[in-house]
């Protein structure tokens, strides 16, 4: 991790290292991918298990397929009850979050006898993609299993790759149970996507597929796209912190740290108008990063990815955030919340010292599933929005359709459409009178 000045070259250049991580650079492994989709398509479990025994080392069966409630058991005596507690108390902050961004259909009616309106209905089903083993975070299962409850789903499933003993980790099961995911399928990988999107004689078809996972399950996800939906594709985690010359070095370094620590190809950036703060920071990180058990990762991730950038003024460290638009923003100014009307571009935006990243992540309610790599410019956090779907109302009485009925007709002809035109105008011909 460097200090550096902010300037256009040194944005320019994070700008294009960030990139790098992004699952759209790692399209060599899309023909391996549209493979064992192909296969699966067109062999179900047949090929579904056969994957499962090369890339998991499972013998999984149409008969095993199936998390048991023998299973479930077990791992609510595996986890720690104090884990189990916590587990459902953020369940509950985060349905009611999310029950808050609940649609609902409306109806608009005038006198005349038109009716328009928006209907809004629950997608009926959707599978939940849950990483193996430790790589599965539990609080990432109540953050995709929930808002589709709260939505309304008439059948949330979920996969996941079974270890080599048909087992899967303990904390998934407890967290999909809490969150109430009706049926847990053991199969993982590009094999368990192309099974969700296509249906198996085990696994059934689904609306749309959501959840991280591996480059395999990213490019999966993308390429059955338009057969079902999918939720926008994880990218590393990252985060941004702006602050100025009163933020708390010692906090923005744990908060920095806080991301880093996830994958190697984290980004963890610090845009800040005070230098000292700035060096302040690195020393910080430095102290840290030597008890924290994950300095390995952390190193890793802050050599390739960590900046600390230093701003001639606020206007200008604002500007930054808006252009890298960052998964978590991080607030710590003296008005954070004048700042934060001039952010355009974040996944989430966190106030003031008291609001470090790691709430979010697991438990104050707003879902921890945010657009990284940028695409903050045009993605949203993942909502009850991606779990409904909307259809148009339109009803006209006759006295409705009447007076502007020649408009249509005028519009359908001039589009050469005679057959629409014909639509509204037979509902409207003289007795006697055909067309
Ligand atoms: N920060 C991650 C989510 C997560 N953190 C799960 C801890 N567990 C999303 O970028
Ligand atoms: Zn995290």
């Amino acid at each position: 991790m460097k200090i550096l000045k902010l300037d256009t070259e040194t944005k320019k250049d994070l700008l294009n290292n960030l990139l790098k991580r992004s699952p759209n650079q790692y399209d060599t492994y899309m023909e391996t991918v549209s493979l064992i989709i192909e296969d699966v398509r067109a062999n179900g479990n047949h090929a579904l298990f056969a994957y499962t025994k090369q890339f998991d080392k499972a013998d999984i069966s149409k008969d095993n397929i199936l998390v048991t409630e023998a299973e479930y058991e077990e791992a609510y005596q595996t986890v720690a009850p104090e884990v189990i507690e916590v587990i459902k108390k953020a369940a509950i902050n985060i349905k009611n979050y999310h029950a808050k961004q609940k649609q609902y259909s409306w109806f608009d009616s005038e006198p005349n006898g038109v009716i328009l309106g928006q209907k809004v209905t629950p997608l009926s089903s959707v599978g939940v993609y849950v990483p193996g083993g430790k790589a599965a975070y539990p609080s990432s299962v109540l953050m995709n299993v929930l808002p589709a409850r709260v939505a309304g789903v008439k059948e949330v499933i979920m996969v996941t790759p079974p270890d080599r003993d048909g087992k899967i980790y303990a904390g998934t099961l407890v967290a999909a149970r809490e969150a109430g995911v009706d049926r847990i399928y053991k199969a993982g990988g590009a094999q368990a996507i192309a099974a969700l999107a296509f249906g198996t004689e085990s696994v059934p078809k689904v609306d749309k597929i959501v959840g991280p996972g591996n480059i395999y399950v990213a490019l999966a996800k993308k390429a059955v796209y338009g057969h079902v939906s999918i939720d926008s594709i994880a990218g590393p985690s990252e985060i941004l912190v702006l602050a100025d010359e009163t933020a708390n070095p010692r906090y923005i370094a744990a908060d920095l740290l806080s991301q880093a620590e996830h994958d190697e190809l984290a980004s963890a950036i610090l845009v800040t108008t005070s230098s000292e703060v700035a060096e302040q920071v690195l020393k910080e990180v430095e102290g840290f990063t030597a008890i924290l058990s994950r300095k390995e990762i952390i190193k890793k991730s802050l050599d390739n990815y960590g900046y600390i950038l230093i701003a001639s003024n606020i206007e200008e460290a604002i500007a930054a955030a808006n252009e890298i638009a960052s998964e978590h923003l991080e607030i710590l100014t003296k008005d954070p919340f004048q700042i934060m009307t001039k952010i355009e571009n974040a996944g989430a935006i966190f106030l003031g010292e008291y609001s470090s990243e790691p709430l979010g992540d697991y438990f104050a309610g707003p879902n921890h599933v945010l657009p990284t790599n940028g695409t903050a410019k045009f993605f949203s956090p993942l909502s009850v929005d991606d779990f409904i779907k909307k259809s148009s109302i339109i009803s006209y009485s006759k006295e409705a359709l009447e007076p502007i009925h020649k408009d249509i007709v005028t519009f359908a002809e001039a589009e050469g459409l005679t057959a629409h035109a014909n639509s509204i105008s037979v509902r409207f011909e003289e007795k006697g009178e055909e067309c």
